[in-house]
């Protein structure tokens, strides 16, 4: 198994610290230009329309870790409100929020219902900015780990991505059909990097700058059949991260929980592709995307390339984002 010193040397070999300037908060994003922007949008030819969103809601996939949770979903105005509140008029002197309500619903017309979630950012479909993960107190670009404070980050930030609307050629690599494997790839059967060329070989597809790829595993298929969110399955082995910088791909997403295979092939350290991604390449990761119908569908006509439109929300300070990334075909 490699070791610490391994990692070391892969992460001097992808690390693009200075490459787009010292004040860079973009990273590989950076490789997404309106050339490349264009030459997605002509990859729409049916106007056949993917959500990759997975639903967000008390079903979904968390619970196995202790520090995430499902969203939690809660109704802040209802119909109750509007059967009731006009029913006791105004006499709500305690609760200034009720009066100004049953003020709203009595002798009018007008109803409405309101609601609020509160949920990890990480808990669902989601892009990991470049502050999520970072070694030895720096983050990508050499900015400080200790400008992410209890008022968020400071730097890289997924609110810095915002100029690029993330939307780029997206490459589903779809591993698990590729294997022949029933449902999913079960852990400690990471992808390697000759097996992404492989995949893209047998799919007729290539592969190369600002693409976004997006890699099947199953995991997400295997979710929806079993409610089992604790059991991690397989992903990217650590050294995928330097085909991604050979390639000079702008993002990589899956449809599982970490995209890399959990069972670190670095002694000494848990998740190295992810410390190599983020903090070395500053690659962004999308964890929890459903390829199901897009994996049905190319592979029913061959085409495995098409336009992806994933912009995070404008979360200020946050180190991560949901999303409900779009592939049109
Ligand atoms: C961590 O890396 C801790 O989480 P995630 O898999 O969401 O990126």
């Amino acid at each position: 198994m490699a070791g610490l010193t391994d990692f070391r040397r892969v992460a001097g070999e992808v690390r693009n610290w200075g490459r787009w300037g010292d004040d860079d908060e973009l990273g590989t994003l950076n490789f997404i230009t309106a050339d490349k922007v264009a030459q997605a949008a002509s990859l729409v030819k049916h106007g056949k329309v993917f959500p990759l969103g997975v639903d967000f809601g008390s079903s979904g996939p968390q619970g196995a870790f202790k520090y995430r949770h499902n969203p939690i979903h809660t109704m802040t105005v209802d119909g109750g409100d509007a059967r009731s509140l006009p029913r006791f008029g105004l006499d709500w002197s305690a609760n200034s929020a009720a009066q100004q309500m049953a003020g709203y619903f009595q002798d009018d017309l007008f109803r409405f219902n309101d609601d609020m979630v509160v949920m990890p950012l990480q808990c669902a479909t989601q892009w990991d900015a470049l502050s999520h993960v970072y070694y030895e107190d720096q983050l990508y670009n050499g900015f400080p780990a200790d400008s992410v404070t209890s008022f968020g980050a400071l730097h890289c930030g997924i609110d810095k991505v915002d100029g690029k609307g993330i939307t780029s050629r997206g490459v589903l690599l779809d591993v698990v059909r590729h294997r022949g494997v029933e449902t999913f790839l079960e852990l400690g059967n990471p992808i390697t990097p000759s097996e992404l060329d492989e995949v893209a070989r047998a799919q007729g597809v290539t592969v190369g700058r600002g693409d976004i790829v997006v890699v099947r595993t199953g995991w997400w298929a295997r979710f929806l059949e079993t409610g089992d969110g604790g059991e991690p399955g397989s992903g990217l082995d650590w050294q995928c991260a330097s085909w991604l910088h050979d390639h000079d791909i702008a993002a990589v997403a899956a449809d599982n929980l970490m995209v890399e295979d959990p069972i670190s092939g670095v002694q000494g350290t848990l998740l190295p592709m992810h410390m190599l991604c983020l903090r070395d390449m500053g690659l962004m990761l999308g964890e929890y995307w459903d390829l199901n119908a897009l994996a049905a569908d190319c592979a029913a006509d061959g085409v495995y390339e098409f336009q992806l439109i994933a912009p995070p929300l404008r979360f200020v300070g946050a180190v991560g984002s949901p999303v409900n990334p779009i592939a049109i075909k």
